[in-house]
């Protein structure tokens, strides 16, 4: 039997659709990571076992060490998140946005926060939210997949990358993707023709070719975002920009919440940690304390 390399780019339905050189297998999971309790993630680099040359069906044997993997979305194998979200319809929930990048930041994954619709955006609220997540120190920019807008400066860091997008649905998570095919499709021409069919929701994740180096997972939304493994004790670790302030607190294991002398809220307060941010680390704070009680 032929047995080949490749790359798990969709599964559907106990189906798993592998790329190996120019073709695309429809396989099924035989291996035995089956019996280690492994499943198979968009991303996976594979091998599989030909069954149907001409019919291109096979089966998953083996699946190759992982570089990392995501619970949220469920994917393996990604350089870096890039994060859509609009400036309007809808409109952002930064809250979700920050435990996002908290479990980013547990994960210790690079990302790209991208606010999009910016053709849209009469009111400049996107320089706003640009500003509160550089200030934070996350690359972040304006972009609209309309008219193409920060387009140039999006691909020059996608290039040579795998990013997975994230973000809540509606966002214009599958419309950045067809724009970033743009005229490249003569080289992915089938893959292309897959997603320009969907104008509706994604319901799986999709790993899409950009170039032959370059790679991006489409994703279903979601609306909402547990934090998990994580205590409010170090609640305060996962915010990148709190690190500098926090040795200005009086206590040790200071909960930046409510004792006095706190680096953290004297920081808020002379505008260098924006207080959006402070605020949902609050909630946030205040939740994985309550959970704790059950
Ligand atoms: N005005 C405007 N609408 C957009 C933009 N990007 C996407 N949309 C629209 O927003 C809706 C949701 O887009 P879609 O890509 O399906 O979002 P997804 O759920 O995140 O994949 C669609 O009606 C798109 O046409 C944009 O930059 N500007
Ligand atoms: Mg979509
Ligand atoms: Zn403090």
């Amino acid at each position: 039997m032929n047995s080949l390399n490749g790359k798990i780019i969709r599964g559907v339905g106990g189906f798993y659709y592998v790329v190996s050189g120019s073709q695309t297998y429809e396989c099924r999971a035989k291996g035995a990571f089956r019996k280690e309790g492994l499943k198979p993630l968009v991303g996976d680099d594979c091998r599989i076992d030909v069954i149907d040359e001409a019919a291109k069906t096979g089966n998953v044997t083996e699946l190759l060490p992982r570089r990392n993997s995501l619970f949220r979305p469920e994917v393996a194998n990604v350089d870096l998140l890039l994060i859509v979200f609009a400036v309007k319809n809808p409109d952002p929930s930064l809250n979700l946005l920050d435990r996002f990048l908290i479990n980013l930041e547990k994960e210790k994954l690079p990302c790209i926060i991208a606010f999009n619709k910016e053709d849209i955006d009469s009111e400049g609220l996107g320089e706003e939210y640009v500003g509160i997540y550089q200030n934070a120190g996350y690359d972040s920019m304006l972009i609209s997949a309309l008219t193409g807008e920060g387009f140039d400066e999006l691909k020059k860091v996608l290039k040579g990358r795998t990013a997975a997008l994230a973000g809540p649905s509606g966002a214009g998570k599958s419309t950045t993707i067809n724009r970033l095919f743009g005229d490249s499709v003569s080289a992915t021409g089938e893959i292309s023709a897959k997603i320009s069919r969907g104008k509706n929701t994604t319901r799986h994740s999709e790993l899409f070719m950009i170039d032959e180096d370059t790679y991006i997972l489409d994703t279903p939304g979601f609306t909402s975002f547990e934090n998990r493994g994580i205590t409010e004790a170090d609640l305060w670790k996962y915010y990148p920009e709190f690190s500098e302030h926090e040795k200005n607190c009086r206590f040790a294991g200071c909960s930046h919440i409510s004792e006095p002398d706190c680096g953290i809220k004297s920081a808020v307060e002379d505008s260098k940690i924006s207080s959006v941010r402070y605020d949902n680390y609050c909630k946030i704070y205040a939740e994985l304390a309550s959970r704790k009680k059950y």
